[in-house]
């Protein structure tokens, strides 16, 4: 087969985010755009020749084109085999679960996540590594080194593959197999949960669930589990049909924007249990009935009650949250004298802590929990540890984490996102902020007084390497947290981040609404801040 070397000039804007490469679709479409990318990873891997690298995304607009054109790179590339999920899908839990039972040397998945699709919204290119887990900073930083002095690329010619066949294809000297994308994921997911006892307390209990699959990859991953694997009735599955621009919607499961969900599950006689997944199927929300349960109390439950789940029963070496994440997970590994690292934002540096075997679970406020059976945050494992637990508890949702905050205290939280800001003001924002710092440390706001004002910094506990300027914490001295940080995962302008914490041990105190306790932290938020001033916006684009 022909094996072109095509002329190319760098773009000067390919450097990785918080989770890969997002653009614009039509940016994507750019002349070679998206083959330079892929180049550059090529060119950025220790000896790819000849090894095995996996291939799907989460099936948004320009995924099948971009499949077809990576294949044929790969090829030209001396890849030796590419396992590619049927028409080109694999949510990106299944795509982590791939790489490590194959022992492949990584994959590309080809996702913006939660952002919207269709040809006016956004796609994305991610690498993981053969651990299963987004590429480390010192490999994204490898490839965009790469991106930026790339002259040409290689490309085989020859037809497309046909995608939605399974079996075993041969492209140039490449071998491609199409596989199932749900199998070798849901084996995994049965080894971990009990899915009898699950099965059973449907049908014993008349327990009642709904899930959310937002247009996006989990359709058929729900359809296959909760379906066809547990009886769950087909009308529990909303948005059930992936589809490239996933209904027009924004797949990110919240409050805000898991509408059906919600008006469900706050409706007349809601079911027991709802949850939505995101775009590419690695977030979660989970609700009972008139009941939201925020991902770091979904990580404290969860890590609080893991002995009762198959998965789990020998215990938990240690837990880890992300900085901006409420501390309530802090509170149970405390509890069970097991560690809680506390990272910058990204999956990725939970990589080092699951390899090194120092942590079982993990999550993230922005939705994410995950454990140490893959190296992605996982939607349907966290809804499917949750349907376990309240199969052997035979509780409420709301009983579950309510009895939680009975014993460990309540954490209201809450985030507030400023979207589309111009990139100046948002970093003149964030320097102004930092200016600041030295001088908050011992300040008095009414009852609030500040013992840490810092730009957080984490040392990797394995590898050593510092990650400096991941947000910055303002620490209160009842246990309060105001934290800035600008999102990197956006495609349009800069999102400022802020997150607001305030704990409770009274009791009396836990069923208040968070928004009502956090408003005085809230306003000093914006006051530190001067987010008004600065950004011109009174009020941020959105609350979670
Ligand atoms: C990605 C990362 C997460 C991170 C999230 C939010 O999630 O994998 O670890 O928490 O972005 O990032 P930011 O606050 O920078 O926008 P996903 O689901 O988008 O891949």
């Amino acid at each position: 087969m022909l094996i072109k070397k095509i002329s190319t000039t760098p773009y000067l804007d390919q450097r990785p985010g918080t989770s890969g490469l997002r653009k614009k679709v039509k940016h994507f479409q750019q002349l070679n755009y998206l083959a330079n990318f892929i180049q550059s990873i090529f060119d950025a891997l220790d000896s790819p020749a000849v090894k095995t690298l996996v291939l799907g995304g989460d099936g948004r607009y320009y995924n099948q084109e971009a499949i077809q054109i990576i294949l044929k790179i790969a090829a030209a590339n001396q890849i030796g085999k590419i396992i590619v999920g049927r028409d080109g899908l694999f949510s990106t839990p299944a795509i982590s679960c791939v790489i490590r039972k194959h022992q492949a040397l990584g994959g590309i998945i080809l996702s913006a996540s939660h952002n919207p699709a269709g040809i006016d919204g956004d796609f994305g290119v991610k690498y993981n590594t053969s651990n299963g887990g987004p590429a480390p900073e010192f490999l994204t930083e490898a490839i965009y080194q790469k991106s930026q002095q790339i002259n040409r690329y290689f490309i085989c010619q020859g037809e497309d593959l046909p995608l939605d066949q399974l079996g075993t294809y041969i492209l140039g000297e490449m071998t491609v197999e199409i596989i199932d994308p749900i199998a070798d994921y849901l084996a995994l997911m049965e080894a971990l949960f009990d899915f009898d006892q699950i099965k059973d307390h449907f049908k014993q209990q008349k327990f009642q669930m709904c899930f959310d699959a937002m247009h996006a990859i989990t359709g058929p991953y729900a359809q296959a589990i909760f379906q066809h694997r547990l009886g769950v009735q087909p009308s529990a599955l909303f948005n059930h049909i992936p589809l490239p621009d996933f209904g027009g919607g924004h797949p990110d499961p919240n409050l805000v924007y898991a509408k059906t969900l919600v008006e469900k599950m706050y409706g007349e006689a809601p079911p027991d249990f709802g949850a939505a997944s995101d775009g590419d199927g690695d977030r979660n929300m989970i609700l009972g009935q008139h009941f939201f349960v925020t991902p770091a109390d979904s990580l404290a439950v969860l890590a609080a009650n893991a002995h009762l789940v198959p998965g789990y029963q020998g215990g938990l070496v240690g837990i880890a949250r992300s900085m901006p994440t409420s501390q309530a997970p802090d509170q149970v590994a405390e509890k069970l004298g097991i560690p809680c690292y506390e990272t910058p934002t990204g999956w990725k540096f939970f990589g080092n802590l699951l390899d090194a075997g120092k942590i079982t679970l993990c999550g993230e406020e922005s939705f994410g929990t995950g454990a140490n059976h893959i190296r992605e945050k996982d939607g349907l494992w966290a809804v499917l540890f949750w349907l376990n637990l309240l199969a052997v508890k035979k509780q409420s949702v709301a009983a579950m984490v309510k009895n939680h905050w009975a014993e460990y205290g309540r954490h209201f939280y809450s985030r507030y996102d400023y979207d589309d800001l111009p990139l100046e003001t948002a970093q003149t924002l964030m320097e102004d902020l930092n200016k600041q710092l030295s001088t908050l440390v011992g300040k008095q706001f009414g009852s609030y007084k500040i013992y840490i004002a810092d730009d957080f910094s984490y040392q990797d506990p394995v590898d050593h390497t510092i990650t400096a300027h991941q947000g910055i914490r303002l620490c209160f001295e009842d246990g309060s947290r105001i934290i800035y940080r600008l999102s990197g995962t956006g495609t349009q302008g800069a999102t400022l981040r802020v997150y607001l914490e305030s704990f409770a041990q009274d009791i009396n105190q836990h069923n208040q609404n968070s928004q009502q306790v956090l408003s005085t932290l809230a306003t000093l938020a914006q006051n530190i801040a001067q987010t008004q001033e600065k950004t011109g916006r009174s009020q941020p684009s959105i609350i979670t």
